[in-house]
């Protein structure tokens, strides 16, 4: 079986026609290109009332002999990984696919040595370097479940995500460079781990060099560990459906959920939707700037484009060191054919000006995507008339960590392409828009809640430890959907714009939160009574956090106090969730059952003081003035 990629607009046509018709034939097709250790009995067994997908039941395999081992007759001397580090004057590495299956082996030897077994749930904490690479892939060699916490979490982030896991395992590096700057990472487990009396073993690359605490018993280095293994490792052998990893995403209620992945849909998957709508060929050098930490970083850094025997760029950096040129320089340092990016990367760098992107020639680029918001369309042109040159085709991908992969796209040059439209469904993707009561929208030219009505490989299996809170939060609201929390419109054709979340999460700079969350963080402020928190349109980052906080007592300092809400959230959360704006209020407007009516609180943020709507059933209308009078 050879690997085919759709090439025409008809033959996409005809593959989804053939993908709804039979999806079971369609999507074995795909699973036979694998190296499978057993075939699979069953292609597929699902009810979404439960509910429960499964993919390829009965089949046997490992997913790094499908990224590694498959391709060293043919690609062992071909870069798997081109590492650029942080300091554009530090050397990058290139490792090969014979050097990557020799480091990932050595890593799962390490891993072995010190008690991972199949099915132990392994906390990664670590930068982009490669080691976070081999080590992803070192867990799924052996069979332990990776959850990778972005690096820029906070203790108590990690903390509660090893908890809810049950991790007892922990791989971390000393620091990380970022920018000018160098970063705390050791030091930060250390204090998570002061709540993890689980935690056995941690593991930690050096990267910076600086001095770690190491503690006895507990803490090894990797290059001591590595002395004592060797590079042959067998794959161990993995049902379809054992978990590959978990990955912690935010909602509109309580903690992260720790959505759970399995080994074969979401190779099939990831594969399938990397190779068509990047329309990968073999000797491109494939760029996703995302972080290993979100699922962008796990489905197109690693699983997607090392199951195509692709060329990975992992970029250790920030897009404005050591100047806002950076992204520009390195493609053309490195030759990159597709770049694959966030809308709030590129609306930032936009506002730095042309002048950074002038002296780069981006000539190399042919495919370039958007991943992680809604794209606007002054963005969207500036990226394909400045980056893309007009002649590159522009993906604009919507998908989900709950997906695992590319759900609504075009296809790179052959499906068409429309500012701020994902545009059409992958193939084996049948998305349904929703009215609020759940009935089906046949027309075009409408808008309501985008559903999916059938599963596709990669699916939300479960959320760790709590199957109930799954069912709850995705397939409960509409009875035989999928849920996604956005809403989308329809145009005249049949494309799909996405237009947001419409429920309690906001999205700032491509990252999740759900309002909840923000708002646990500023009530453990000592002085914070209570506060709510809504998303308001921001021109950088999509959108922006507004915090309208009660304290205990009247505030002298504001600066001061707003500087002890910012430090709590960091503590709790991490940099990333710190709202832009707090204002200090008497009281919020309630409905007399007590609920915050958010809207309001919404529309005053986004500046909207007029046409606030129905406030009659308010407890004290009165502080909807007080809001609008101290409006930020
Ligand atoms: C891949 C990722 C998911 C949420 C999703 C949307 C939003 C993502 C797009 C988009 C408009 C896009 N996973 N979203 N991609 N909105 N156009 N192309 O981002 O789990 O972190 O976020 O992101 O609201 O529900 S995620």
């Amino acid at each position: 079986m050879t690997l085919s990629r759709i090439l025409t607009q008809q033959e996409y046509e005809t593959a989804y026609a053939a993908s709804v018709k039979d999806p079971e034939a369609f999507w074995a097709a795909q699973a036979e290109t694998f190296t499978w250790k057993k075939k699979w009995d069953k292609v597929l067994q699902w009810n979404f009332d439960g509910p429960e997908v499964k993919w390829f039941l009965g089949g046997k395999l490992n997913i790094t002999e499908n990224c590694l081992d498959r391709h060293l007759a043919t690609r062992g001397e071909k870069t798997a990984i081109l590492w650029e580090p942080n300091d554009p004057n530090e050397a990058a590495q290139r490792l090969s696919y014979r050097e990557l299956h020799d480091r990932v082996c050595r890593y799962a030897n390490v891993l072995k040595r010190n008690g991972v077994k199949k099915g132990d749930r392994v906390c990664i904490y670590m930068p982009m370097i490669p080691e976070l690479v081999v080590a992803v892939l070192g867990c799924a060699r052996i069979g332990a479940i990776h959850s990778v916490v972005f690096a820029g979490f906070s203790a108590q982030s990690i903390a509660d995500r090893i908890q809810d896991a049950n991790a007892e395992f922990v791989l971390t590096s000393d620091g990380m460079m970022r920018g000018a700057k160098k970063g705390a990472v050791k030091s930060v487990v250390d204090e998570a781990l002061a709540t993890c009396p689980d935690v056995k073993r941690v593991i930690v690359t050096k990267r910076t060099g600086d001095p770690v605490a190491m503690k006895d018993g507990r803490d090894v280095w990797l290059h001591e560990e590595l002395k004592h293994v060797d590079a042959n490792c067998p794959a161990e052998v993995m049902d379809a459906e054992d978990p590959l990893f978990i990955l912690y995403t935010s909602g509109s209620t309580g903690k992260p959920k720790g959505v759970v992945h399995t080994c074969g849909g979401y190779m099939v998957y990831t594969d399938y939707t990397f190779r068509n709508v990047f329309q990968y060929e073999e000797k491109d050098v494939f760029w996703c700037t995302a972080d290993v930490g979100w699922v962008t970083g796990h489905s197109y850094i690693i699983y997607g484009p090392l199951l195509a025997g692709a060329t990975s760029l992992v970029f250790e950096g920030i897009p404005t060191y050591p100047d806002a040129g950076r992204f520009w320089q390195v493609i053309d340092k490195h030759q990159v054919h597709i770049f694959y990016t966030a809308p709030t990367a590129i609306r930032s760098l936009m506002a730095q000006g042309l002048g950074f992107v002038e002296p780069h020639s981006l000539s190399s680029l042919r495919v370039i995507g958007s991943v992680g918001e809604p794209i606007n369309e002054e963005a969207w042109h500036w990226y394909k008339d400045h980056i893309g040159k007009g002649h590159c085709a522009l993906v604009d991908t919507w998908w989900q960590t709950e997906t695992g992969g590319i759900m609504i796209s075009s296809l790179a040059g052959v499906t068409d392409e429309k500012p701020s439209h994902a545009a059409w469904p992958l193939p084996g993707v049948q998305p349904v828009l929703l009215t609020a009561d759940g009935k089906e929208i046949a027309e075009n030219e409408q808008e309501g809640l985008l559903a999916i009505r059938f599963p596709w490989p990669s699916i939300i299996r479960t959320t760790y430890g709590d199957h109930e809170r799954c069912r709850q939060t995705y397939f409960s609201s509409y009875k035989g959907y999928y849920f996604t929390g956005d809403g989308a419109r329809r145009d005249a054709d049949g494309r799909y714009r996405i237009i947001g979340r419409v429920d309690d999460v906001i999205n700032v700079s491509g990252h999740r939160f759900g309002t909840a969350e923000i708002e646990n963080a500023i009530n453990e402020s000592e002085f914070v009574v209570e506060s709510a928190v809504v998303g308001y349109p921001h021109d950088i980052k999509g959108q922006g956090i507004y915090a309208y906080v009660i304290a205990e007592r009247r505030i002298d300092d504001v600066e001061q106090a707003r500087a002890a809400i910012l430090a709590t959230v960091t503590k709790v959360i991490g940099p990333i969730a710190k709202p832009d704006k707090i204002q200090f209020v008497t009281g919020l407007p309630k409905t007399r059952s007590g609920k915050i009516m958010r809207r309001i609180l919404r529309k005053v943020a986004e500046g909207e003081m007029s046409n606030l709507g129905d406030t009659t059933t308010l407890l004290d209308p009165a502080v909807v003035e007080e809001i609008k009078a101290g409006r930020l």
